[in-house]
């Protein structure tokens, strides 16, 4: 459910995970970053249509959230300006939207609202959804040019609960969960070394966060798919990267055990 960059990398969904015709839209994410700038999420247009068109996006500019759109007659751009989020804590942002009229909450405290120019009401959106960061900056009609680095640990859309990013996934550069430390050079995935912290880690139930719920019982299933993800990455690793392959494939020896655990509890 939760994605890690570090800035050079971007996970690419497919747009029917937002596809804007709420009449009142409302988006959540839950993300930590040490840094200044970064695109957390962009939805626009396809690769090659690159006329200025109908985008929304969210990014960290500056050190604080901005929350933007153009709906085809100009764009809102809505910042929150009374607390920074680069300073590796947790922040939650929920993103409404209401034809051109918009607001940014961020972590239940601070609101700002904002109204795109124009006369249009509907956000025409016709590419796949992006976040950490873009394949090509030039889709983002020069309006941002550095990808996320940090944690973007829900996505919600509507009344969703988090959204299974990995489910939406179609393609992926630098991208990781964020449960990891430590990244191998030009891999895909990333790997913690320390094999004693690796096989103590449980991954945290997913928080909604635009509707807050008690926590489900879904623990065990998640257990099970996430050690699988973990082997799946693995062995991308262990065809991409023979160096690293002793230490990968004592973490796969981990992973089977958690999994065989998983299905017997
Ligand atoms: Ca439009």
């Amino acid at each position: 459910y939760d994605v890690a960059f570090r800035g050079d990398g971007w996970l690419e969904l497919d747009r029917s995970v937002m596809m804007h015709e709420e009449e009142r839209e409302v988006l959540g994410f839950e993300i930590s970053t040490n840094k200044s700038n970064g695109l957390i999420m962009w939805h626009g247009q396809t690769p090659n249509d690159l006329t200025p068109d109908d985008y929304i996006a969210v990014a960290v500019v500056d050190g604080y959230v901005e929350y933007q759109y153009n709906l085809g007659s100009g764009p809102a751009v809505i910042r929150v300006t009374a607390q920074r989020v680069n300073d590796g804590e947790r922040h939650r942002i929920i993103l409404k939207r209401q034809g051109s009229d918009g607001s940014i909450e961020l972590n239940g405290e601070h609101t700002e609202s904002g109204v795109s120019d124009g006369l249009q009401q509907i956000l025409n959106a016709r590419g796949s959804v992006y976040l950490g960061g873009l394949p090509d900056y030039a889709m983002a009609y020069g309006r941002y040019h550095d990808g996320f680095s940090g944690c973007i640990y829900t996505l919600e859309v509507q009344d969703s609960g988090a959204i299974d990013i990995g489910e939406k996934a179609i393609r992926g550069v630098n991208v990781s969960p964020c449960t990891r430390v430590r990244w191998i050079p030009s891999s895909l995935v990333f790997t913690d070394a320390e094999a004693g912290g690796f096989d103590a880690y449980v991954p945290p139930p997913p928080v909604n966060i635009i509707h807050p719920k008690p926590a489900s019982n879904l623990a065990a299933y998640d257990m099970t798919s996430y050690s699988l993800l973990i082997i799946l990455q693995n062995l991308i690793a262990l065809t991409r990267d023979i160096k690293e392959q002793s230490v990968l494939f004592t973490l796969l020896c981990v992973d089977a055990v958690n999994v065989l655990n998983g299905l017997l509890s």
